[in-house]
Protein backbone atom coordinates (compact mmCIF):
# COMPACT_ATOMS: atom_id res chain seq x y z
CA UNK A 1 0.00 0.00 0.00
CA UNK A 2 2.95 2.35 0.90
CA UNK A 3 5.09 1.63 -1.37
CA UNK A 4 2.06 2.14 -4.69
CA UNK A 5 1.16 5.69 -2.53
CA UNK A 6 5.09 6.48 -3.12
CA UNK A 7 5.52 5.34 -6.48
CA UNK A 8 2.04 7.56 -7.44
CA UNK A 9 3.78 10.99 -5.50
CA UNK A 10 6.98 9.58 -7.47
CA UNK A 11 4.57 9.60 -10.74
CA UNK A 12 2.95 13.33 -9.74
CA UNK A 13 5.96 14.80 -9.16
CA UNK A 14 7.72 14.01 -12.36
CA UNK A 15 5.05 14.89 -14.80
CA UNK A 16 5.24 18.48 -12.83
CA UNK A 17 8.68 18.47 -13.48
CA UNK A 18 8.17 17.25 -16.73
CA UNK A 19 5.83 19.92 -17.09
CA UNK A 20 7.77 22.67 -15.42
CA UNK A 21 10.79 21.83 -17.96
CA UNK A 22 8.94 21.62 -20.64
CA UNK A 23 7.02 25.06 -20.30
CA UNK A 24 10.21 26.71 -19.06
CA UNK A 25 11.44 25.82 -22.36
CA UNK A 26 9.06 27.47 -24.09
CA UNK A 27 8.46 31.00 -21.96
CA UNK A 28 11.93 31.66 -22.23
CA UNK A 29 13.29 32.51 -25.20
CA UNK A 30 16.71 33.34 -25.89
CA UNK A 31 17.80 36.66 -25.60
CA UNK A 32 19.46 39.12 -28.69
CA UNK A 33 23.01 38.45 -28.41
CA UNK A 34 24.99 41.75 -30.10
CA UNK A 35 28.38 39.49 -29.65
CA UNK A 36 26.70 36.97 -32.17
CA UNK A 37 26.16 37.40 -35.85
CA UNK A 38 21.89 38.42 -35.95
CA UNK A 39 21.01 36.12 -38.73
CA UNK A 40 21.04 32.85 -37.42
CA UNK A 41 19.21 34.42 -34.26
CA UNK A 42 16.39 35.32 -36.46
CA UNK A 43 16.18 32.48 -37.99
CA UNK A 44 17.42 34.33 -41.28
CA UNK A 45 13.62 35.91 -41.31
CA UNK A 46 12.62 38.70 -41.67
CA UNK A 47 8.61 39.13 -40.70
CA UNK A 48 6.60 40.77 -42.66
CA UNK A 49 3.01 41.64 -43.49
CA UNK A 50 0.52 40.58 -46.04
CA UNK A 51 1.83 39.40 -49.32
CA UNK A 52 -0.44 42.13 -50.98
CA UNK A 53 1.67 44.92 -49.12
CA UNK A 54 4.01 47.14 -51.32
CA UNK A 55 6.54 46.85 -48.42
CA UNK A 56 6.43 43.34 -49.04
CA UNK A 57 7.78 43.91 -52.65
CA UNK A 58 10.01 46.31 -51.70
CA UNK A 59 11.53 43.63 -49.60
CA UNK A 60 12.00 41.11 -51.77
CA UNK A 61 13.99 43.66 -54.09
CA UNK A 62 15.94 44.49 -50.76
CA UNK A 63 16.85 40.91 -50.56
CA UNK A 64 18.29 40.68 -53.64
CA UNK A 65 20.33 43.90 -53.58
CA UNK A 66 21.86 43.69 -50.39
CA UNK A 67 22.57 40.13 -51.55
CA UNK A 68 20.63 38.90 -48.51
CA UNK A 69 18.90 35.87 -50.83
CA UNK A 70 22.32 34.31 -51.09
CA UNK A 71 22.88 34.33 -47.46
CA UNK A 72 19.56 32.50 -46.89
CA UNK A 73 17.48 35.28 -45.62
CA UNK A 74 14.01 35.13 -46.51
CA UNK A 75 10.94 36.83 -46.11
CA UNK A 76 7.86 35.89 -44.00
CA UNK A 77 4.30 36.76 -44.95
CA UNK A 78 1.88 37.02 -41.96
CA UNK A 79 -0.31 40.32 -41.28
CA UNK A 80 0.15 43.79 -39.52
CA UNK A 81 -1.72 41.93 -36.65
CA UNK A 82 0.53 38.81 -35.90
CA UNK A 83 3.54 40.74 -36.69
CA UNK A 84 3.04 43.59 -34.02
CA UNK A 85 2.04 40.45 -31.93
CA UNK A 86 5.26 38.82 -32.26
CA UNK A 87 7.25 42.01 -31.87
CA UNK A 88 5.31 42.91 -28.89
CA UNK A 89 6.40 39.46 -27.42
CA UNK A 90 9.83 40.13 -29.04
CA UNK A 91 10.35 43.11 -27.02
CA UNK A 92 8.95 42.21 -23.89
CA UNK A 93 11.38 38.79 -23.60
CA UNK A 94 14.52 41.75 -25.50
CA UNK A 95 14.71 38.69 -28.37
CA UNK A 96 16.41 39.74 -31.82
CA UNK A 97 13.40 40.50 -34.61
CA UNK A 98 13.27 42.26 -37.97
CA UNK A 99 10.66 43.64 -39.38
CA UNK A 100 9.14 45.23 -42.11
CA UNK A 101 8.53 48.99 -40.40
CA UNK A 102 6.46 52.15 -41.85
CA UNK A 103 5.31 55.16 -40.20
CA UNK A 104 2.90 57.21 -39.78
CA UNK A 105 2.06 53.96 -37.68
CA UNK A 106 1.55 52.90 -33.95
CA UNK A 107 4.14 50.84 -33.57
CA UNK A 108 6.95 53.25 -33.57
CA UNK A 109 4.94 55.05 -30.48
CA UNK A 110 4.26 51.85 -28.85
CA UNK A 111 7.50 49.53 -29.10
CA UNK A 112 11.11 50.82 -28.49
CA UNK A 113 12.03 50.70 -32.58
CA UNK A 114 14.43 51.87 -35.37
CA UNK A 115 14.51 51.68 -39.22
CA UNK A 116 17.68 50.52 -40.46
CA UNK A 117 19.95 52.57 -43.10
CA UNK A 118 18.48 51.68 -46.70
CA UNK A 119 21.93 53.00 -48.59
CA UNK A 120 20.91 51.63 -51.54
CA UNK A 121 17.47 53.97 -51.81
CA UNK A 122 15.49 50.42 -52.42
CA UNK A 123 12.44 52.33 -50.31
CA UNK A 124 12.64 55.15 -51.70
CA UNK A 125 13.46 58.07 -49.80
CA UNK A 126 10.18 60.58 -48.89
CA UNK A 127 7.11 58.56 -49.46
CA UNK A 128 3.88 60.32 -49.31
CA UNK A 129 0.06 59.23 -48.94
CA UNK A 130 -1.66 60.35 -51.94
CA UNK A 131 -5.69 60.19 -52.99
CA UNK A 132 -6.45 58.31 -55.90
CA UNK A 133 -9.71 58.60 -58.19
CA UNK A 134 -10.64 57.08 -61.14
CA UNK A 135 -10.43 59.47 -64.50
CA UNK A 136 -14.25 59.92 -64.44
CA UNK A 137 -14.72 61.00 -60.77
CA UNK A 138 -14.37 64.65 -61.45
CA UNK A 139 -17.39 64.92 -64.14
CA UNK A 140 -19.54 61.76 -61.56
CA UNK A 141 -18.98 63.84 -58.14
CA UNK A 142 -17.17 67.52 -59.09
CA UNK A 143 -18.14 68.33 -55.52
CA UNK A 144 -16.76 65.29 -53.35
CA UNK A 145 -14.06 65.39 -56.04
CA UNK A 146 -13.27 68.99 -54.60
CA UNK A 147 -13.28 67.77 -51.19
CA UNK A 148 -10.60 65.17 -52.17
CA UNK A 149 -8.69 67.67 -53.63
CA UNK A 150 -8.62 69.82 -50.17
CA UNK A 151 -8.16 66.99 -47.83
CA UNK A 152 -4.52 66.63 -46.33
CA UNK A 153 -3.55 65.99 -42.83
CA UNK A 154 0.23 65.49 -41.32
CA UNK A 155 1.70 62.42 -40.09
CA UNK A 156 0.92 63.70 -36.13
CA UNK A 157 -3.06 63.92 -36.91
CA UNK A 158 -3.08 60.60 -38.45
CA UNK A 159 -0.87 59.03 -36.23
CA UNK A 160 -3.06 60.06 -33.02
CA UNK A 161 -6.10 58.54 -34.92
CA UNK A 162 -4.20 55.27 -35.33
CA UNK A 163 -3.38 55.03 -32.14
CA UNK A 164 -7.02 55.63 -30.92
CA UNK A 165 -8.25 52.93 -33.17
CA UNK A 166 -5.70 50.57 -31.84
CA UNK A 167 -6.82 51.46 -28.34
CA UNK A 168 -9.61 49.49 -29.22
CA UNK A 169 -12.03 52.28 -29.92
CA UNK A 170 -14.55 51.85 -33.60
CA UNK A 171 -12.49 53.80 -36.27
CA UNK A 172 -16.33 55.40 -37.26
CA UNK A 173 -16.42 57.03 -33.37
CA UNK A 174 -12.70 58.16 -33.40
CA UNK A 175 -13.35 59.78 -36.74
CA UNK A 176 -16.18 61.67 -35.50
CA UNK A 177 -14.14 62.65 -31.98
CA UNK A 178 -11.62 63.67 -34.59
CA UNK A 179 -13.60 65.68 -36.46
CA UNK A 180 -15.73 67.43 -33.08
CA UNK A 181 -11.83 68.77 -32.23
CA UNK A 182 -10.23 69.86 -35.45
CA UNK A 183 -13.16 72.17 -36.66
CA UNK A 184 -10.53 74.28 -38.74
CA UNK A 185 -8.99 71.61 -40.53
CA UNK A 186 -12.72 70.00 -41.91
CA UNK A 187 -13.80 73.84 -42.40
CA UNK A 188 -10.40 74.16 -45.05
CA UNK A 189 -11.23 70.78 -46.79
CA UNK A 190 -14.98 71.20 -47.09
CA UNK A 191 -14.62 75.02 -48.30
CA UNK A 192 -17.10 75.52 -51.04
CA UNK A 193 -17.79 72.10 -51.42
CA UNK A 194 -21.35 71.10 -51.96
CA UNK A 195 -24.21 69.74 -50.16
CA UNK A 196 -24.36 65.66 -50.89
CA UNK A 197 -27.83 65.22 -51.18
CA UNK A 198 -27.62 62.12 -51.15
CA UNK A 199 -24.94 60.98 -53.74
CA UNK A 200 -23.19 58.44 -53.68
CA UNK A 201 -19.41 57.49 -52.90
CA UNK A 202 -17.75 54.97 -53.24
CA UNK A 203 -14.77 54.23 -50.89
CA UNK A 204 -11.92 51.65 -51.28
CA UNK A 205 -9.02 50.79 -49.26
CA UNK A 206 -7.19 47.79 -47.72
CA UNK A 207 -7.35 47.28 -44.12
CA UNK A 208 -3.87 48.71 -42.83
CA UNK A 209 -4.38 51.28 -40.18
CA UNK A 210 -3.38 54.28 -41.61
CA UNK A 211 -6.40 53.76 -44.57
CA UNK A 212 -9.05 52.93 -41.85
CA UNK A 213 -7.98 56.20 -40.10
CA UNK A 214 -8.01 58.21 -43.45
CA UNK A 215 -11.35 56.36 -44.80
CA UNK A 216 -13.65 56.86 -42.23
CA UNK A 217 -12.13 60.76 -40.76
CA UNK A 218 -13.04 61.07 -44.78
CA UNK A 219 -15.92 59.22 -45.17
CA UNK A 220 -17.69 60.62 -42.11
CA UNK A 221 -16.75 64.32 -43.11
CA UNK A 222 -18.68 63.76 -46.66
CA UNK A 223 -21.52 62.04 -44.72
CA UNK A 224 -21.47 65.06 -42.61
CA UNK A 225 -22.37 67.18 -45.48
CA UNK A 226 -24.69 64.82 -46.62
CA UNK A 227 -23.05 62.25 -49.60
CA UNK A 228 -23.88 59.01 -49.41
CA UNK A 229 -20.69 57.06 -48.49
CA UNK A 230 -19.57 53.91 -48.69
CA UNK A 231 -16.11 52.18 -47.70
CA UNK A 232 -14.95 48.55 -48.72
CA UNK A 233 -12.15 46.72 -47.57
CA UNK A 234 -10.32 44.61 -50.07
CA UNK A 235 -6.45 43.93 -51.09
CA UNK A 236 -4.38 46.14 -52.73
CA UNK A 237 -4.73 44.94 -56.24
CA UNK A 238 -8.27 44.53 -56.20
CA UNK A 239 -9.06 48.25 -55.13
CA UNK A 240 -6.38 49.67 -58.14
CA UNK A 241 -8.62 47.67 -60.46
CA UNK A 242 -11.48 48.84 -59.22
CA UNK A 243 -10.99 52.28 -59.17
CA UNK A 244 -9.21 52.33 -62.56
CA UNK A 245 -12.83 50.29 -63.51
CA UNK A 246 -15.01 52.30 -61.98
CA UNK A 247 -16.58 50.21 -59.30
CA UNK A 248 -14.82 52.59 -56.89
CA UNK A 249 -14.48 55.70 -56.76
CA UNK A 250 -11.45 56.82 -54.79
CA UNK A 251 -8.96 55.82 -52.40
CA UNK A 252 -6.74 57.42 -49.66
CA UNK A 253 -4.50 54.55 -49.54
CA UNK A 254 -2.07 55.34 -52.34
CA UNK A 255 1.70 55.12 -50.87
CA UNK A 256 3.85 56.36 -53.44
CA UNK A 257 6.02 56.73 -55.18
CA UNK A 258 7.63 52.93 -54.38
CA UNK A 259 5.36 51.65 -51.81
CA UNK A 260 2.13 51.17 -54.38
CA UNK A 261 4.60 52.22 -56.74
CA UNK A 262 3.94 48.89 -59.30
CA UNK A 263 -0.02 49.35 -59.01
CA UNK A 264 -0.10 53.01 -59.65
CA UNK A 265 2.14 52.61 -63.24
CA UNK A 266 -0.10 49.24 -64.00
CA UNK A 267 -3.37 51.60 -63.77
CA UNK A 268 -2.10 55.34 -64.25
CA UNK A 269 -3.48 55.75 -67.13
CA UNK A 270 -6.89 55.19 -65.91
CA UNK A 271 -6.53 56.95 -62.24
CA UNK A 272 -5.72 60.44 -61.55
CA UNK A 273 -3.62 61.75 -58.08
CA UNK A 274 -5.95 64.09 -56.56
CA UNK A 275 -3.72 64.74 -53.74
CA UNK A 276 -0.91 64.27 -51.35
CA UNK A 277 -2.98 63.73 -48.10
CA UNK A 278 -0.11 62.81 -45.95
CA UNK A 279 3.30 63.60 -46.33
CA UNK A 280 6.57 62.28 -44.73
CA UNK A 281 5.68 58.87 -44.70
CA UNK A 282 8.90 56.01 -44.59
CA UNK A 283 8.79 52.63 -45.47
CA UNK A 284 11.73 50.16 -44.49
CA UNK A 285 13.28 47.43 -42.54
CA UNK A 286 13.34 47.94 -38.57
CA UNK A 287 14.53 46.70 -35.34
CA UNK A 288 14.52 47.13 -31.67
CA UNK A 289 16.53 49.50 -30.88
CA UNK A 290 18.61 47.05 -28.02
CA UNK A 291 20.11 45.74 -31.33
CA UNK A 292 22.42 48.45 -30.42
CA UNK A 293 24.95 47.53 -33.53
CA UNK A 294 22.27 47.17 -36.26
CA UNK A 295 21.75 49.91 -37.92
CA UNK A 296 21.88 49.50 -41.22
CA UNK A 297 20.36 47.01 -44.13
CA UNK A 298 23.85 45.77 -44.85
CA UNK A 299 24.97 44.99 -40.69
CA UNK A 300 22.12 41.71 -41.69
CA UNK A 301 25.09 40.17 -43.42
CA UNK A 302 28.09 41.51 -41.37
CA UNK A 303 26.82 41.40 -37.63
N1 LIG B 1 1.95 49.82 -45.75
C1 LIG B 1 0.99 50.66 -45.08
C2 LIG B 1 1.29 49.56 -47.04
C3 LIG B 1 0.67 50.81 -47.42
C4 LIG B 1 0.17 51.27 -46.11
C5 LIG B 1 3.20 50.55 -45.87
C6 LIG B 1 2.11 48.60 -45.01
C7 LIG B 1 2.07 48.85 -48.14
O1 LIG B 1 1.62 48.80 -49.27
O2 LIG B 1 3.14 48.33 -47.85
Amino acid sequence: MKKRFLKHIVGILGLSFLTLALTSCSVTPKQYQSDQKVGPQVHHTITGIDAGAGIMSSTQNALDKYDLKNNNWQLQTSSTAAMTSQLAKSIKYKQPIVLTGWQPHWMFKKFPIKFLKDPKGVYGKAEQIDTVAGKDFATKNPGAYKFFKQFHWDPDMMGDTMYENYNGKDPQETAKKFIKEHPKEVAEWTKDVPDGNGKTVKMAYVTWDDAIASTNVTAQILRDKGYNVSISAMEAQPMWSSIASGSSDVTTAAWLPVTSGPLYEKYKDKVERLATNCPGAKVGLAVPTYMKDVNSIEDLNNK
